[in-house]
């Protein structure tokens, strides 16, 4: 994207009041105040000592929190924005600090979360001199940012700021980078301002076209077999409820992707469930047999569609996306409406729309979901993840905010855990990284600080990022930390197992920590549960203690996520299916 910025005329700030020697960094600190932030997540370092030294000296009504890796500070900035909506904020040192957020912002942008990240950097007059802890920042985040800034006067920061924050949470969500070089940090802004952002490039399209609204509502009374798949920009646009008056008052059956799981309630009679690799039969044979597919907020990516050959068929196909260039991207669409889902689902609320004459499909739906329902075994030795995932829920009464890391524990979750409301799923989708889960839960108690958050995490990706079990002792977040502990980079030995003739290469944890001593070492509650019938009482415990727990569950290990898409095959062949 070409984002090009002009800089209107010259502005003069308000000047502080005190006599204090007032910085760049100072400035940051009243610009952050004047972006309504509330929380960041930060680690110091050389290139920001100015930086810090003026939020130590400042009085700015947000707080800081010292992760204890750059990588916790990103992920949990995720998972603030995901359960709050408003952007995440992070702050970095030059060189490694920088460096150790690549696989956060990479995360985000694939997920479209709005972040904006001030790294630090060498003084403008030593970059690219290989100077201590110099990095390319500009040149690694080009790819993988919606934008990026390097400031190089300190009169432009008034603008860089207020425009970054308004690129990463309009349009299509997205991280932004604003480097900052020490210098500037350092330097005595006085008199002129550029404050007023002006980006001609940059005009996201909100409204949806009338003409597509009608071919949409056209196709939807002509259709035998529609279906709505609701992705991530569902919640980005604050749908959920004209999603559900929508689908409900033309009786629309709705399949969500693993990002988009809240927007449609999973208890609803019309909800089908997850499509994709791990997605429910009923909803991915919905998904094939489609003659209608309206895709809202959702980008056809491959864990969704399977072979695209093979991918709904005999479906005429809508697609409602901010981003236009996610419109025809995978699949051939007939009706492209490029606009913001709540605006685009509002103005189809008002046409009235011929109620469609699907009784039979919507009758097939119900049969399927009958005979072909997600089924789990149990085990004497071990716990059933399923069931603790089942149990989870009730004990919860699935109102809880859940966040997961990457693997078998993810799918199950998305799976068995049925969201029923918006914005209380946390999950790496597009990047699908390890380590996400944990710290993500901690930004998300941030940001809802008096609601349960759960974090679901494996054995293996728990120990990418669990030096952040000390902010919970730290803070006093009264996360509960979950571990569905199979000894095992379970989703690798699961492919292992169906497609490498079960050459276990490097997938299982013989050896783990003792993750309650791990936990009490931390000066927090751990606790360690066996056996399936112990499940409740010790879920009981848990949700009683008031406070943070760690709870390692021994959980089998050969168990596999099913159903499964094979790589390579269509969304209709799935393994693991029982009647
Ligand atoms: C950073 C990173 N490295 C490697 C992978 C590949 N990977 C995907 S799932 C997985 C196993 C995860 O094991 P665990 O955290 O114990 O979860 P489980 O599958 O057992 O539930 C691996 C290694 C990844 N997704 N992210
Ligand atoms: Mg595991």
């Amino acid at each position: 994207m070409t984002l090009k910025a002009e800089a209107k005329p010259k502005q003069t700030l308000p000047s502080k009041t005190t006599n204090e020697v007032r910085t760049g960094a100072d400035l940051l600190m009243e610009l952050l105040v004047e972006a309504e932030v509330d929380t960041v997540f930060g680690y110091p370092g050389g290139a920001v000592l100015p930086i810090y030294d003026a939020l130590y000296r400042s009085n700015a009504s947000f707080k800081h929190i010292l992760t204890r890796h750059e990588q916790g500070a990103i992920f949990a900035a995720e998972g603030y924005a995901r359960v709050t909506g408003k952007p995440g904020v992070v702050i970095a040192t030059s060189g490694p600090g920088a460096t150790n957020l690549i696989t956060g912002i990479t995360d985000a942008m694939m997920d479209s979360l709005p972040l904006v990240i001030f790294t630090g950097q060498v003084a403008n007059h030593v970059i690219g001199t290989d100077a201590f802890q110099e990095s390319d920042v500009l040149g690694i985040t080009t790819p993988i940012t919606k934008y990026n800034y390097q400031v190089d006067d300190v009169t432009d920061l008034p603008r860089v700021v207020k425009e970054a924050f308004h690129i990463a949470t309009t349009g299509r969500p997205g991280p932004v980078v604003i480097d900052i070089p020490k210098n500037i940090s350092e330097a005595l802004p006085s008199g002129e301002f550029n404050t007023d952002f002006y980006l001609p490039g940059y005009q996201p399209t909100t409204k949806p076209n009338p003409l597509q609204i009608v071919k949409v509502a056209d196709a939807i009374e002509k259709a035998k077999r529609p279906v709505l798949l609701a992705g991530a920009g569902v919640l980005f646009a604050d749908a959920a409820e004209e999603l559900k008056q929508f689908a409900e008052k033309y009786r629309l059956p709705v399949v969500n992707t693993l990002l988009g799981l809240g927007s449609f309630p999973g208890s609803n009679e019309l909800s089908l469930g997850m499509a994709g690799m791990h997605g429910s039969y009923t909803a991915n044979m919905a998904v094939y047999e489609s003659d209608l597919l309206i895709n809202i907020g959702a980008r056809f990516d491959d864990r969704l569609t399977g072979n695209l050959q093979h991918f709904a068929p005999t479906a005429k196909v809508a697609h409602i996306d901010i981003d236009p260039a996610e419109i025809g991207k995978n699949i051939p669409t007939e009706i492209p409406v490029v606009a913001d889902a709540k605006l685009a689902l509002e103005a189809l609320l008002k046409k009235n729309i011929k109620q469609p004459n699907h009784e039979a499909w919507m009758e097939k739906i119900a049969q399927n979901k009958r005979d072909y329902p997600l089924w789990h075994n149990l085990s004497d030795e071990a716990i059933s993840p399923q069931s603790l995932l089942q149990k989870i829920h009730k004990a919860t009464n699935g109102e809880a905010i859940v966040t997961t890391d990457v693997g078998q524990h993810q799918m199950w979750a998305a799976q068995y855990y049925t969201l029923d409301k918006p914005h209380n799923w946390v999950s790496s989708g597009g990047l699908g990284s390890m380590g996400f889960g944990f710290p993500a839960a901690i930004g998300a108690q941030f940001g809802r600080p008096n609601e349960l958050v759960i974090s679901i995490n494996g054995d293996a990706g728990f120990q990418m990022n669990l030096q952040e079990l000390l902010l919970l002792k730290q803070w006093d977040l009264p996360v509960k930390v979950i571990i569905m502990n199979n000894s095992a980079l379970g989703m690798v030995r699961q492919w292992q197992e169906t497609f490498y003739e079960e050459r276990y290469s490097e997938s299982l944890l013989d050896i783990n920590p003792d993750f309650v001593k791990l936990a009490e070492s931390y000066g927090l509650k751990g606790m360690k549960v066996e056996k399936e019938e112990d499940v409740e009482a010790a879920l009981k415990e848990m949700f009683e203690y008031d406070g943070p727990v760690v709870a390692d569950f021994r959980i089998i290990q050969k168990e596999k996520v099913y159903p499964m898409i094979a790589p390579g095959k269509g969304i209709q062949e799935m393994i693991g299916v029982t009647k």
